[in-house]
């Protein structure tokens, strides 16, 4: 996670983080009078903090989400495996049925935001710069720029990465992990963090299924693997396909029915 890819630089810890990579080959089997030894310790304690104080605001989000009776969606995936695309058609086609609004996070740009307001729904961009993933904080402020009057859905488009996302709780009621055919079928092998932590496994762009000369039953034998708990969906978000299953999901979990009565 970010200790790896250094995603968690911020000006506060930079130094220390800069300090530490130029030394990243250092063998730890030498003198703790080294100088610079005790940096690797400093980040990990860093990231713990990071981590932990994390948490604690998504807890809070937690408690504020709940307040307002709002199901929320965390949904990661790698970059362009369709997850803006999918919302958007969410978004055009289940907003009468059930209210949404996005939170949606990239590095750079609001291109996402801006695609998904064209359906009328409201959009938030958090442009990251360098963090490889959504933290609680910005979503608890993101969240007060949203008109919340009759929302019953909220959902938050992560930054396209399937390591880092994953160790960031956001309070979302739900975590929906999106795998597309063009992706390969080995993702869950390679990358079981994420898939471990799914409510939902989205396999998208399956209208290119066979000219990408994707294996199906490989790839829902490898999900079924890691994410037995992971409740699997197989869609398109270009042509529509099993998008109605989508919907299905997310109005029994959102407004569930109450048990008809038996006489
Ligand atoms: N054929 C096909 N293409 C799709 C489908 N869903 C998305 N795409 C295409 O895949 C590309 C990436 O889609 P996006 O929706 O931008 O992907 P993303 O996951 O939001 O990407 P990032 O925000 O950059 O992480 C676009 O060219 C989409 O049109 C699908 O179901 N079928
Ligand atoms: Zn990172
Ligand atoms: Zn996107």
């Amino acid at each position: 996670m970010c200790q790896d890819c250094g995603c968690s630089v911020t000006p506060a810890n930079i130094r220390m983080t800069s300090e530490n990579q130029s030394h990243h080959d250092h063998s730890h089997g030498h003198s703790h009078e080294h100088p610079h030894h005790n940096h690797s310790h400093q980040q990990i304690h860093l990231h713990q903090a990071i981590l932990s104080k994390n948490d604690r605001l998504a807890e809070r989000n937690r408690g504020f989400f709940a307040a307002k009776n709002l199901f929320v969606l965390n949904i990661l995936s790698s970059p362009g495996s369709g997850k803006t695309a999918l919302l958007e058609r969410t978004l055009m086609e289940l907003s009468d049925r059930l209210p949404a609004a996005v939170i949606v996070g990239d590095l750079e740009t609001d291109n996402d935001a801006q695609r998904l307001r064209r359906s009328g729904q409201q959009a938030i961009q958090i442009m990251t710069e360098s963090l490889c993933h959504l933290e609680a904080e910005a979503i608890a402020q993101a969240t007060q720029k949203l008109d919340l009057t009759d929302i019953q859905l909220l959902i938050i488009e992560n930054v396209g990465n399937l390591v880092c996302p994953a160790a960031y709780d956001l309070g979302e009621t739900q975590r929906v992990v999106l795998l597309s055919t063009t992706e390969g079928e080995d993702k869950p092998l390679k990358y079981p963090t994420v898939f471990k932590s799914a409510d939902v496994v989205i396999l998208n762009k399956i209208d290119i299924a066979e000219v990408v000369g994707f294996d199906r039953d490989r790839a829902l034998e490898n999900i079924r693997n890691i994410a037995p708990q992971a409740t699997i969906l197989e869609v398109s978000a270009r042509t529509g396909e099993g998008m109605e299953q989508w919907y299905a999901y997310l109005q029994h979990q959102v407004q569930p029915q109450p048990e008809l009565a038996v006489h």
